[in-house]
């Protein structure tokens, strides 16, 4: 499964195109329109998500509420563009400088965008830049996660840290942190932090400046053995952490006990195994069990069967209302970077982001390992690997 995306920030829509994905998945715009609902929502937001209402359209592949097995096409329209049809036409008679922006914002694609593509007008790479593009691959993580969640593997997350807050999770179970985290603002599971965070922003807010913070992803019901150990570009713990660095504004991600694992002694570190044939009896896939799971989920490039825990920071965003310095691109006299209208935060929308690209890598992850034309074959599939492992 691979996909593409399409669109710039203020232009008349994004797009997706999904190559791969098998016949006969039960996909529905409601489903994806509650994925796009999420990412907009959240504590911190600008005044663009005033004017967005971000609804999927279903232009390919899909018939009577199931896939084709033909590439299938998604539009999320920017409702903005109707404010930008001169400033963002595609026609050469709106050509010129007047309006160009030439002051680079310090953390942005910006300046080395500029030179690299040869524009003096920086709204050439912040259009594409611009995190408006995750709105396209949260409806395309909303179909990975259909195919996911018909396999029985499910997706949830929450916001562990903002502003240098940390949310204390409590030892729980994983739906029912989800189940907190979803009737939360910030999708925090601790509601003294949440309040201390929502108390950051509006201080960051009123000084002009923005927040960045953690957000953590996790997933159960995977069968051991997606990913390999093989070749590098086939390690699952690789892919993950590039689909969740291809988000903007996430500077680091961890697997597990991540860089703490790094500060303890390998006695501390790995998960012993053990053998229990009564788990079986429970549902569970093998009886392989682990009292631990510090790895994660993940070892050797492989899931183990236990629930992936991956973690990401994002950076704060780099537009500020109190802009850093910069230099005009024309003149390359100093100057206070422009202030594009921006978001104080957007941790929240980040989490969401951040299933959706762990979604859409599993979903392939899956696709390889039980292959498979229509869903019910990657089904028939999936029961004879299980079996495989039950018996192993
Ligand atoms: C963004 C800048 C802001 C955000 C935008 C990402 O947009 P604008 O420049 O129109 O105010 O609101 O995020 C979204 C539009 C969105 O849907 O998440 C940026 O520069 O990355």
């Amino acid at each position: 499964m691979r996909y593409i995306t399409a669109g710039e920030s203020h232009g008349p829509q994004l797009t997706a195109i999904i190559e791969g994905l098998p016949a006969g998945l039960p996909v529905s715009p409601e489903q994806i329109d509650r994925q796009l609902a999420r990412r907009q929502h959240g504590y911190g937001r600008g005044d663009r998500m005033k004017i967005e209402l971000d609804r999927v359209e279903l232009l390919s592949g899909v018939r009577w509420g199931r896939t084709l097995g033909s590439p299938v096409t998604l539009v999320v329209k920017n409702r903005d563009w109707a404010n930008w049809l001169e400033k963002m036409s595609p026609l050469a008679e709106h050509d010129g400088m007047a309006e160009a922006v030439t002051r680079p914002r310090p953390g942005h694609a910006d300046l080395s965008g500029a030179m690299k593509y040869g524009h003096r007008d920086v709204r050439n790479i912040l259009e594409r830049s611009s995190a408006r593009e995750t709105a396209v691959r949260v409806a395309v993580g909303a179909v990975a996660r259909c195919l996911l969640e018909a396999l029985g593997i499910r997706i949830g997350g929450m916001v562990t840290e903002l502003g240098g807050v940390c949310a204390r999770v409590a030892a729980e179970p994983l739906p029912t942190l989800w189940e907190r985290a979803a009737a939360s603002e910030l999708f925090c599971c601790d509601d003294e932090a949440e309040l201390e965070m929502k108390r950051l922003i509006d201080h960051a807010k009123a000084s002009g400046d923005t927040l960045g913070g953690v957000v953590e992803v996790q997933v159960t019901g995977l069968p051991p053995g997606l990913g390999s150990h093989v070749q590098w570009d086939r390690k699952l713990d690789a892919r993950l952490a590039m689909a969740l660095m291809s988000i903007q504004a996430i500077k680091g991600v961890e697997v597990g006990l991540g860089f703490e694992a790094a500060r303890r002694p390998g006695s501390q570190v790995h998960d012993e195994i053990g053998y229990d044939p009564t788990v079986l009896e429970r549902g569970v896939v093998s009886g392989y069990v682990r009292a631990t799971n510090n790895a994660g989920g993940l070892e050797g490039g492989m899931t183990t069967g236990e629930p992936l825990i991956l973690r990401a920071a994002m950076k704060p965003i780099p537009t500020l209302y109190t802009p850093l310095r910069s230099v005009d691109l024309l003149t390359h006299e100093p100057y206070e970077a422009s202030v594009e209208r921006s978001d104080t935060c957007a941790v929240p929308a980040a989490l969401v982001v951040a299933e959706a690209v762990v979604a859409i890598e599993l979903a392939h992850a899956v696709l390889e390992k039980f292959g498979g034309d229509s869903l019910d074959e990657i089904i028939r599939n999936r029961d004879g690997y299980l079996a495989a492992v039950r018996s192993f």
